[in-house]
């Protein structure tokens, strides 16, 4: 386990100052979300309308924007009694969830969290998630230190956020 450094607490506090006003609950919640940790970015941080005592998914882009590799180690939310970092691995026909110790983020490149890919697994959900409300996700990362994310909610089926602006909402 890596210890935690002065580094590591100092990005954190940045990290705090840079996160965006939180917009009212009943909002779009198709703001533009974007919280830095470090050398790291995460944008867009998503979800899908769950019930209460199911389980759900949060997505994101996270980009490392240092020279440095670093690792998503982990997450939490009080929205959720467990959370786990997942990939989807093929099984024969069907694909399955797997769980990783941690995602990887090399340097100078973009890693997506996506429905049918990597995502932060929400299992035994304390309360709903409720399509355009936000639950806070707080991100662990082995350089970076930690960054509390507000995860907007959609419809359950949602593919991804709303584009900005509304105008690539929809990729056929
Ligand atoms: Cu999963």
């Amino acid at each position: 386990m890596p210890r935690p450094t002065r580094r590591a607490l100092f990005a954190t506090f940045g990290a705090v100052t840079a996160l965006p006003c939180l917009a009212p609950a009943q909002a779009t919640a198709q703001a533009v979300l974007e919280a830095r940790a470090g050398a790291i970015v995460i944008t867009q941080p998503w979800s899908r309308a769950a019930m209460r005592g199911g389980s759900g998914a949060a997505f994101l882009t996270l980009r490392n924007t240092g020279a440095t590799p670093d690792r998503l180690l982990g997450a939490s939310t009080p929205a959720a009694g467990r959370v786990e970092l997942h990939s989807m691995v093929r099984d024969g026909e069907v694909m399955r969830m797997r769980e990783q110790p941690a995602i990887d983020l090399p340097p100078g490149q973009q890693v997506v969290l996506r429905p049918g890919g990597l995502h932060v697994m929400l299992l035994g959900l304390t309360q709903p998630l409720d399509r355009g409300a936000t639950v806070p996700l707080t991100l662990r990362f082995e350089r970076a230190g930690e960054v509390t994310v507000q995860v907007a909610v959609q419809a359950a089926g949602a593919a991804g956020m709303p584009a900005a602006g509304g105008a690539h909402g929809h990729a056929h």
